[in-house]
């Protein structure tokens, strides 16, 4: 399985869509079913045994270690953002797969298995579940969070069972340390980095802090012609201030970035003041005790618009994630497998949140990044090149032989 295999493959994947016209996959969805019925196939065609979990997350393993030896887990993600772009996730598993396919080949005997992982809910886009597919695999599923719902009312608990998972058996998904010899990703840079620098391939030194939550902005709702502004209680016009507020503490923060990706308004009138609003943040730094201060001066400015218009503002924490570094000795392997292609070793920070966040509670986690043009991520502009893939399929097999003792 070549570079070009990759990309057709990428291509292939985006007919899974719950959109028409644009790619949408999330969890629990038939369009996600069918992505990880076609991965599935191509696994099963490189002769791995595969098998899913009941987090709707599918494996295909290599049995090239010894009996009862512990795998060594290599992949992303399937699923979505609304609109995405068709790498964001597709390319990590099928490289993945072309990696191990190519190794399966040689007959090579390595001190692991190993095992592609194509995880159901990375984006967590349905539910706000920050990475909760591999969550179940590191042991960290949070059982409430199978109460969560989506906007249409749907619970995290229905939709899994109706999708063909199991959440009384969610917890039965943890894979234990000993099981784990480590995880390999490779991403798509989703930044400038390696395009500014005209390198095809970079080394992830680790991956920032990450805290979501929802707010909730109770007002009153009123008519919007004979209610004087005077009094007052408009819940999306607090809301606009507390955006602003989110805004204001990234801005005077070196290194936070923070997002409000999404808000509703109701009852969502053109002339009814707004008497509910739930909006969400999404704050990030590459320090644990920065975020911190930067989530308690959003709260504050929380407090101050209640106070000053009069409004209750409530928030729930929808994930918390500390900063994850990268395993030293997987980085230096990385390192080395590039160097080894005759190319510069560029090391970055990743700004996005990816699986191996879960996946370091339970295994020294490594991640590639490849060029993507203009940076442009989370959109269906999302564009590689084939001739990257190619030594990014070299590299990865490299460092899998590497760390397997293999010269
Ligand atoms: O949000 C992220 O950084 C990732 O795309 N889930
Ligand atoms: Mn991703
Ligand atoms: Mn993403």
């Amino acid at each position: 399985m070549d570079a070009a295999t990759v990309m057709e493959r990428c291509d292939a994947l985006q007919v899974h869509t719950e959109e028409p016209g644009r790619l949408t996959r999330r969890l629990a969805t038939p369009a996600l079913a069918g992505a990880m019925d076609a991965v599935e196939g191509w696994l099963r065609d490189a002769g791995l045994e595969t098998h899913r979990d009941a987090a709707l997350n599918l494996f295909g393993r290599l049995r090239c270690g010894s009996p009862g030896a512990p795998a060594f887990l290599l992949g992303s993600h399937l699923d979505s953002v609304p609109d995405g772009g068709r790498y964001d996730g597709p390319l990590g598993v099928l490289t993945a797969l072309a990696v191990v396919e190519r190794i399966g080949a040689t007959g090579a005997r390595l001190p692991f298995d190993l095992e592609v992982c194509a995880f159901s809910d990375e984006e967590s886009t349905r539910f706000s579940t920050a990475y909760w597919s591999s969550a179940a695999v590191a042991g960290r599923s949070d059982p409430a969070w199978l109460d969560r719902s989506d906007t249409s009312g749907v619970t995290l608990r229905d939709a899994l069972t109706a999708a063909g998972g199991d959440p009384a058996a969610v917890a039965g998904c943890a894979r234990s340390r000993g099981e784990v010899a480590g995880w390999l990703e490779l991403h798509i840079e989703q930044g400038p980095i390696l395009e500014r620098d005209g390198l095809p391939i970079g080394v992830v030194t680790g991956i920032q802090a990450q805290a979501q939550h929802r707010f909730t902005i109770a007002g009153t709702a009123g008519h919007a012609g004979t209610t004087p502004m005077a009094g007052r209680r408009d819940a999306l016009a607090a809301a606009a201030a507390l955006i602003v507020g989110v805004e204001d503490v990234a801005r005077r923060t070196p290194g936070v970035v923070a997002t409000v990706g999404r808000i509703d308004a109701e009852p969502g009138a053109t002339n009814v003041i707004a008497g509910r609003v739930t909006l969400t943040t999404d704050v990030r730094h590459p320090d644990d005790a920065v975020l911190g201060r930067a989530l308690a001066e959003i709260e504050d400015a929380a407090h101050a618009i209640a106070a000053e218009r009069g409004v209750e503002i409530t928030n729930e924490a929808l994930a918390l994630n500390r900063a994850v570094p990268c395993d030293p000795g997987l980085m230096s392997a990385c390192a080395r497998a590039i160097a080894s292609q005759g190319l510069p070793v560029r090391e970055l920070a990743s700004g996005a949140g990816h699986d191996a966040v879960a996946l370091s509670h339970i295994a020294p986690v490594a991640m590639l990044f490849l060029r993507c043009r203009g940076g442009i991520s989370h959109n269906p502009a999302e564009s590689v090149l084939a001739a990257d893939v190619t030594v990014a399929l070299d590299v990865m097999e490299r460092v899998i032989t590497t760390i397997g003792g293999r010269p």
